[in-house]
């Protein structure tokens, strides 16, 4: 087969021209760009070349023995990609190894094997005559299937004993559900066929992984009964807090018989409710929705001092926001809590998977069909590279009894570290609960009383006032550099605290929270833009529109016509399996609005996402799965209105036209 390139040159000037472009064309995102652009002093993002003819929307990356990467794709294809760091010709070689698997979303490679899931089974691939091609897939173990769309199956990942472990997506049926057995569980495989149930309450396990030392740590994705992306430690027989898999556990070979019709509708927060329930795990880290992307999607440990001051943490990608973030990691009174931070963010297409080359670089495999992501490629290969230079960045957040250690990359400046008004925290968490997702409730500040520098000035401790158990702690410095007058790449951190270290003064640090004050999530604060009432003065509508969501995160209908000074009834039906809103703005404003609501961070769940500016006209509420709003307005005077879904990264492809006549 002949495999051409067309779009081989990653050319820098290129690069530059691209970037230029977009920063010209996109007033709004200077400051988002400078992020990335600052990140690539120390962290060099290079595309692996795709040649024209290969679709290759990743499913899993692997290397082989002889450091060749195996690439799955959700097509249901395994590429082999001889010289991935192009360091023997200028590009790199592509052969096709296997077709036809029923995507697969992972791969792993041991002892001259390929293994992946495909939707039933796991599968054993081998290239027997050794003529670069596969020609014996082996069934290891298969489960069963509903023919449901949303059960993705991920896996394996292999254990140190050479056990492997695969994760089962529950079923969507307006709700997760486990409609066939295991799905919402963690299996373990062992070669030979021989499966353990080993732990569930996964709804969308896209990912999990070892850390350095080899506890295995679970990454989840926002939906019903997971109000934000979180990576969750786990061990045999551990509850990971969705209710449907329990459908099984009265199984005979299950390892936890918790029930699931114990559980409420609305249950409070997840830390509460899981206090003397044995196996009942809390979130070790909690990535708060939209500020620390949407969609965890792969777990990788950094083991090595050759890819930057941060050996021992996690990496955590992310699909929907095309990131990477960076979690650390401790263990107080035996159980795992610790912070996370942004890391690297700008790639190309959605992040599946990451895998290490053997030059301790970092491969990047991604995919956006049907899923959308802020990169806007259909899918993409980078490679990362650390060029040796330290950036300025918190390398480590940890608890004392009094607040906070902070840990610097370089030394601080003394004087502006000590000065407590640069550091601003607030505690937050989220409801447990079967609907989708959840507000930031319960949200109080902590006050920052004293910082004390360590006499090398690597790190910072904090006095601080009103942490609480079972939140998250959202941490920024401010005005903080280097003693060599570097500014602090990322200068914020959310650090989840389950347990206080011995010797805290718990009854001074824990602030009596309020579970019934949770809010549920909310629309904008002008009643007048999402009039929800027939007006009283109207005796009809005009026009009645049926607006819809369809797979692939998109309206039913892109184009609206509607005659200028109509009375509009617009009945938005969201038969999506995630949280949206529709929101009309002026004319030309559309992608504008997208990026003020992808601005809004913490503040934008409890406000719908609608962003306060008169660029927005009318907007129905951020609502949930499976329901409907209906909103009534006026039309405008003619032009073209844009309208959009504003939930951070939907905008981009969730949009349309209205046009006033
Ligand atoms: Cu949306």
């Amino acid at each position: 087969m002949r495999i051409g390139f067309k779009h081989s040159k990653t050319d820098s000037c290129y690069v530059i021209l691209l970037l230029t472009l977009f920063i010209f064309l996109s007033g709004k995102s200077v400051a988002q760009n400078n992020i990335s652009t600052n990140e690539n002093r120390f962290y060099k993002r290079t595309n692996v070349p795709i040649p024209d003819s290969v679709m290759l929307e990743v499913g899993g990356l692997a290397f082989t023995a002889d450091d060749k990467l195996g690439v799955a794709t959700r097509r249901g294809e395994i590429w082999l990609i001889d010289d991935p760091y192009q360091k023997k010709n200028k590009l790199p070689k592509y052969s096709l190894f296997a077709t036809g698997l029923h995507e697969p979303l992972w791969l792993a490679y041991k002892k001259g094997a390929f293994y992946t899931t495909q939707r039933s089974e796991l599968t054993r691939i081998t290239d027997t005559d050794h003529d670069g091609v596969a020609d014996s897939f082996h069934t290891v173990y298969s489960w069963p299937i509903s023919g449901n769309y949303h059960e993705y199956s991920y896996g394996p990942l292999i254990l140190p004993n050479g056990d492997m472990l695969v994760t089962l997506n529950l079923s969507w049926v307006g709700r997760g559900e486990s409609l066939t057995k295991w799905r919402g569980w963690m299996l373990k495989i062992t070669d030979d066929g021989k499966m353990t149930p080993f732990a569930t309450g996964m709804r969308s396990p896209a990912a999990f992984g070892l850390n350095n030392k080899g506890d295995i740590f679970l990454a989840e994705n926002q939906g019903d009964w997971i109000g934000s992306g979180r990576i969750t430690h786990l061990t045999s027989g551990d509850f990971a807090g969705h209710p449907a898999g329990l459908r099984w556990s009265g199984e005979p070979n299950s390892p936890l018989d918790l029930k699931r019709s114990s559980f409420p509708d609305s249950a409070g927060i997840l830390y509460d409710y899981a206090k003397g329930k044995p196996h009942f795990k809390v979130p070790s880290i909690w990535f708060p929705h939209t500020v620390m992307g949407i969609s965890t999607s792969a777990i990788l440990s950094i083991n090595t001092d050759q890819f930057g001051p941060f050996e021992g943490q996690l990496l955590v990608g992310d699909q929907g926001h095309s990131k990477i973030m960076r979690a650390f990691l401790e263990q107080v009174n035996g159980q795992y809590q610790g912070a996370c931070f942004p890391f690297r963010e700008g790639f190309s297409s959605g992040i599946l998977r990451m895998a290490w080359g053997s030059d301790n670089s970092l491969f990047v495999g991604m995919t956006s069909r049907g899923w959308a992501s802020t990169g806007k490629d259909l899918f993409g290969l980078q490679r990362l590279q650390w060029d040796g230079k330290t950036p300025m960045e918190i390398k480590a957040m940890r608890i004392t009894t009094e607040g906070f250690e902070l840990e610097f990359t370089k030394p601080v400046d003394k004087k502006l570290a000590s000065d407590i008004a640069n550091y601003k925290m607030t505690g937050f968490t989220y409801s447990y609960h079967k609907k989708y997702g959840s507000p930031v409730i319960n949200s109080g500040n902590c006050s920052v009383r004293k910082a004390e520098v360590s006499n090398d000035g690597f790190k910072v401790k904090l006095d601080v006032s009103g942490l609480r158990a079972g939140y998250i702690h959202e941490l920024k410095v401010e005005n903080l550099t280097a003693t060599d007058g570097e500014v602090i790449l990322h200068p914020q951190a959310y650090y989840t605290i389950n347990s206080f270290p011995e010797g805290s003064n718990h009854a001074h640090h824990e602030m009596a929270h309020d579970h019934t004050a949770a809010q549920t999530s909310g629309c904008a604060d002008n009643p007048a833009k999402s009039v929800h009432e027939q007006p009283a003065d109207w005796s009809n509508p005009d026009i009645t529109i049926i607006m819809a969501t369809k797979p692939g995160l998109k309206f039913d209908k892109e184009v609206l016509e509607v005659k200028a000074g109509a009375k509009v009834k617009l009945v938005f039906n969201n038969n999506d399996d995630m949280l949206h809103n529709l929101v009309i703005t002026t004319p030309g404003k559309g992608d504008s609005v997208g990026q003020l609501a992808m601005d809004m961070g913490l503040n934008g769940t409890n406000a719908g996402y609608i962003p306060l500016t008169k660029e927005v006209l009318f907007h129905t509420c951020l609502i949930q799965p499976e329901t409907s709003q209906t909103i009534y307005f006026t039309a405008p005077t003619p032009g073209d209105y844009p309208f959009i879904c504003s939930f951070p990264g939907h905008s981009f492809v969730m949009k349309g036209i209205m046009k006033i006549r």
